[in-house]
Parts: structure tokens; C-alpha cells; sequence
């Protein structure tokens, strides 16, 4: 009967993400029934990245460069089937959810696509932009040769499982909810009898201390996609080097020799970010602490040393099919102080065993940029995750490019792509509210990189505008293009900090130019930004230098996402609403 109702399920997914791949499910919202909305024709939009970190000599055979995935892809998580490594990340409020990566290196990888690719599998509607889609966990299961993902969509659906036989497919099953299972980062164990599990972080039953979480497991049923049984609490505080573990969550359980051992972050993903190992004899415990604790962190070492990497933590490792140990974990590379707007990015490094327990970077060590591994098969993987690079989309394709994020679900047909344009709704939508805006934005992957695009847009009524967003936010953000003031085509340029707005520029086009294809661009470097214009293929000119773009970084915002950068269309000049959270 199961199987019956899964293959129908499977079935109904290849029906929507084939409609997915070129259009949004979504009929025409009223808004754009009620009034042909103006249109925005961008013809390619490039981003090019140069951080000085990568400009480092590298022998491909047998070194690669961290992080290996660079941006906004926090909560790394992995599993291994034979000789095929498989990666997921989170993406909170951006849509699709969930991106999946296959690499068989784990160093050189290959995205297949997003895990939760319709909405019947997420609805973020109305969700802040740091909620939705928290930690995904990815795990193989050899005894039904089955991947499992689960994940918590906070304020939404909360937790919940999806599965498929075969993740290159692009078609995962639609959500199996766990009501019963409280609060985040939710990960199976599939251990050696063939019994499953979920670990998770959730509240304790008593407060006793600031950020005080536990780690809980519960039994799960295969055969009928349930928990089963009581939950078996397996830390509640208390560990050998810390008395009141703050923020313990991100929990895995592998079986090593007969022996369990579970991983967890531990002290907030922030500065303070780490991870924790502890070991037990038995599944349910109960669990020490390893004698070498944390097993990984950056909290203690000095602010000012070389390519300076913060906040790690939110480890998951594996052993490759000869036997070696290896983990992926999230990290941040600030800029200056705290300050980082590329978010927390996914790193990879060796486990070292000690005496039989797993160390990632032994008290004192910094995270290395440029690691040694040997089996590494260059040139394999999709080369715009990690080191300097230029990556261009000139939409000559019928499918969105994988870089192409929605900001929620994407309501409505508002953008299409065919012929080599990007042409986009100028709808009474603004990307300063909790809304489903008309833009679509790639990662900020790195510290120094410029972003440029060309766009045929005439605004006619007063509000529309389109061009570029530079986005942490609904509160921290850039707006950069072609509007209408006072009857006037006009280059603005707008920047919003906690919410308040301060134009930075207000440039009449120049008469003759009403029609000319405008080009824009934004050029950071660290803290500062710069913006420049060009009509049709005239020399670019600065219309703002030095602007602080700080208010997108993490430090500034808040929340757990990174800074996008895209495309935008609007006819509305919506401020933002006040006092929304901003995550
Ligand atoms: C995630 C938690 C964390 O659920 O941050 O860094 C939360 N660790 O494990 C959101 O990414």
C-alpha cells in the first residue's frame, strides 16, 4: 500500500518539477490579471569574485582550497552510498529549499538540483526571511537503499522527512510530518541491526541556564515513516570541560566498531560556535564526554591572525570507501572585526582519531585554507563553488539556473526565461516586506566581487522601477536602478538599514537615453561598495564609491542567511513596514 502511495507521489513530483523547471506552479496572482504590470528585459547578469584568499598556488591532484563551498550554504550535511558522496545545506526563506550536491572526492562537487523543488513540499508564505528551512540532514540507509532528508521548516511545517531511491532523479518524496518531534536539527542514525533513530535538539524540561537545549533520540519506524517508542534523552547539561553547554544542537550518532558516537555544536552559531563529542556503549546511552573537548572550534584564538575563519561548528562526518575520515562543518570569513556578508559557508577538513575518539582541530589550530587529499579528481565539479572565478547567465537555456534564488515561493508567473532574456514583472510588490518579490538572487561567495547586468526597462508610472538588489534582507539591503521621479526617468540608489531607507543617489537619465539599454554595476570590496552605470555599451561611470556595505553582514542584521545579489522589478515604493523582525 505504501509503495503504491509512494510511487504516485513520485509520480505527481515529476509532474511538478518538470512544470517547476520552467515555471512557477502558481496560475497568475490577481495582480497581474488586473493590469498588464510593466516588464523588466535583462539580457545576462555576471558576478565575478577575486578574494585575495584564493589567489594561492594550488596542485588540484592534491590540495583543494576552504571553504569548498563558498557562501551562503550553512548546516552542511553528508552521507556516502559505495563510492558517491551526496551534500545538503539549508536555505531558510529562499526557495527551492534545500540544494544537493554529488561529488566522489568530496572536495569537487556537482549540484543535482534542491531537495524540496515544489510547493507541496515547502510553503514559505509569509515566513521571515531567516526562518523556513533550518539544518537538512542527509542519510543513506543500506537496509532499504534509501536517502532520507529531514529538516525543520520553523513557523511552517516544522519537522519533517522526505525520501527518494535516487537523488540524481531531482524528484523526492512529498514531506512526511513529525508533529511528535519538538524544535531543530533533526538527524537519523540507520545503525548496524537495521534499527533507526532520530536525534534532535529540543527544549528541557526545566530551564537551568541561558540557551540551555538538550539532545533527545527517538525510535523510527521504516516500515510505516513514524517515531515509535519514548524519547531517550541523551544530553541534558553537564559536560566534563563545560557545566552548561550552551545552544547544544546539530546532533549526529554513527556506530564506529560497536561503539556510538554523537557530534554536536555547542556554544551558539556564532563566535562562540564549536563542536562537542561524546561517546556511550550503548545507543541510549549513557554518553561522556570525550576526554578531548571541543573537537573543533575558533572562539580562543588570537582576532588578528591571516585569513581569519570564525564560527565553526555544525560538524557531520564520514569514513570514505578506503577507510579515511572526513567532515564538513559551516564557518564564517569576516572581512574586518565580526563583519562578514558571504554568511556561514561550508569547510571540510580530515578527522584525526585519538585514543579512539574523533578530533577535528586540536585547542590553538586555525582552519586551514589550502588542505592536503589525496584521490582527488580535478576539474570534475561545478566550478563556481569555491576559489576565484567569473560565472555568467545569459538565459539561453529553458530551465532557471541552479544559482537562481526565489525569495519564498515564487507566486504567479512574474518571470520568464527564453531566448537569451531574463524578462521579469514589475509587480506591486516591494522587497521590503515579507512578501514574495519579483527577484531572483544568487550567493555573495566572496569578499571582493563585482556583479553587473543590462537591462531594457522604460518605466512609465510613478513606483516602477527595476535593476539590481543587493539583499540580506527585508531590512538590510541595496536597491540600484531605473525609476520615474517627478515624470523623470531617474538612476537611484537606495540603501536600507534596520529598515530605514536613505536614497544615495537620484540621477536623471540624460534626454535621447529614455530608451537605451542601461548596464549596472556593483563592485564590494570587504566594506565598501561602489556603483556604477553605463547606457548601452558606453564606459561604465560611478554614481556612488565607498558606500559602508555593512549593513549586510550577519553582525549587522542578524539572522542566518548571506547576502544575494539579483535581479528586481517593482511598481510599488512600499517602504519598509516598520518593526518587522528582521529574523
Ligand atoms: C541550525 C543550528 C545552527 O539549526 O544554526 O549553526 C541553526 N547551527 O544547528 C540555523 O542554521
Amino acid at each position: 500500500m505504501k509503495t503504491s502511495l509512494w510511487a504516485a507521489a513520485i509520480l505527481l513530483g515529476i509532474t511538478a518539477v518538470t512544470a517547476h523547471a520552467r515555471r512557477p506552479l502558481q496560475t497568475e496572482t490577481s495582480e497581474q490579471q488586473a493590469s498588464a504590470p510593466n516588464k523588466a528585459t535583462f539580457s545576462y547578469f555576471e558576478y565575478t569574485g577575486n578574494d585575495a584568499r584564493f589567489n594561492v598556488p594550488v596542485d588540484p591532484a592534491k590540495q583543494y582550497l576552504n571553504p569548498i563551498v563558498a557562501g551562503f550554504w550553512p548546516d552542511p550535511s553528508i552521507c556516502r552510498k559505495g563510492d558517491d558522496f551526496y551534500m545538503v545545506n539549508s536555505t531558510f526563506g529562499y526557495f527551492p529549499g534545500v540544494p544537493i550536491f554529488h561529488s566522489k572526492d568530496l572536495v569537487n562537487w556537482t549540484p543535482l538540483g534542491h531537495v524540496l523543488n515544489r510547493n507541496s513540499q515547502l510553503d514559505l508564505t509569509g515566513l521571515r526571511h531567516s526562518r523556513g528551512i533550518y539544518a537538512p540532514a542527509i542519510e543513506y540507509n543500506p537496509h532499504n537503499d534509501t536517502f532520507y532528508m529531514i529538516t525543520t521548516s520553523t513557523d511552517g511545517a516544522w519537522n519533517f522527512v522526505v525520501k527518494t531511491k535516487d537523488p540524481h532523479s531531482g524528484v523526492w518524496s512529498d514531506p512526511i510530518r513529525l508533529p511528535e518531534v519538538f524544535d531543530i536539527d533533526p538527524s537519523f542514525f540507520f545503525d548496524d541491526d537495521g534499527k533507526a533513530y532520530i536525534v534532535h535538539r529540543t527544549d528541557p524540561p526545566l530551564l537551568k541556564f541561558p540557551n540551555h537545549k538538550m539532545i533527545v533520540l527517538r525510535e523510527y519506524d521504516i516500515e510505516n515513516d513514524c517515531t515509535t517508542g519514548e524519547m531517550t534523552v541523551l544530553v541534558e547539561e553537564g559536560l566534563n570541560w563545560l557545566p552548561r553547554p550552551q545552544y547544544i544542537e546539530g546532533p549526529h550518532i554513527y556506530n564506529i566498531d560497536g561503539r556510538y558516537h554523537l557530534i554536536a555544536a555547542e556554544g551558539g552559531t556564532w563566535e562562540q560556535h564549536a563542536e562537542v563529542a561524546l561517546t556511550a556503549n550503548n545507543i541510549k546511552g549513557p554518553y561522556k564526554s570525550n576526554p578531548v573537548n571541543p573537537i573543533l572550534t575558533q572562539r580562543d584564538l588570537p582576532e588578528n591572525r591571516p585569513d581569519k575563519v570564525t564560527t565553526t561548528g555544525h560538524l557531520d562526518f564520514l569514513q570514505d570507501a578506503k577507510g579515511e575520515w572526513w567532515g564538513v562543518f559551516l564557518a564564517c570569513r569576516p572581512y574586518e572585526g565580526n563583519y562578514y556578508n558571504t554568511g556561514r559557508e561550508t569547510f571540510l577538513l580530515p578527522v584525526e582519531w585519538k585514543d579512539g575518539y574523533p578530533v577535528i582541530l586540536e585547542k590553538g589550530r586555525a582552519v586551514p585554507t589550502i588542505v592536503a587529499k589525496n584521490d582527488l579528481r580535478p576539474n570534475t565539479g561545478y566550478p563556481y563553488l569555491t576559489g576565484n572565478f567569473t560565472w555568467r547567465d545569459e538565459f539561453d537555456t529553458d530551465a532557471l539556473d541552479f544559482e537562481w534564488s526565489f525569495i519564498r515561493n515564487p507566486r504567479g508567473e512574474w518571470w520568464r526565461q527564453a531566448n537569451g532574456k531574463m524578462v521579469i514583472d514589475a509587480l506591486p510588490r516591494s522587497i521590503y516586506t515579507m512578501d514574495n518579490p519579483a527577484y531572483l538572487g544568487k550567493r555573495q561567495q566572496h569578499q571582493v566581487f563585482e556583479a553587473e547586468t543590462i537591462i531594457d526597462f522604460v518605466p512609465a508610472a510613478s513606483g516602477e522601477l527595476a535593476g539590481m538588489a543587493y539583499f540580506q534582507n527585508e531590512r538590510f539591503n541595496f536597491v540600484f536602478g531605473k525609476t520615474i521621479l517627478n515624470g523623470q526617468q531617474t538612476i537611484t540608489l537606495d540603501r536600507t538599514e534596520d529598515g530605514v531607507t536613505h536614497r544615495l543617489v537620484a540621477i536623471s537619465v540624460p534626454a535621447g537615453n529614455e530608451q537605451t539599454l542601461l548596464r549596472l554595476k556593483i563592485s564590494v570590496n570587504s566594506d565598501k561598495g561602489s556603483f556604477f552605470i553605463a547606457y548601452n555599451d558606453a564606459n561604465w561611470q560611478a554614481v556612488a564609491e565607498g558606500i559602508d556595505v555593512r549593513n549586510l553582514s550577519t553582525h549587522a542584521a542578524g539572522g542566518f542567511v548571506g547576502a544575494t545579489i539579483g535581479m528586481y522589478a517593482t511598481s510599488t515604493v512600499t517602504p519598509p513596514l516598520p518593526n518587522i523582525p528582521t529574523w
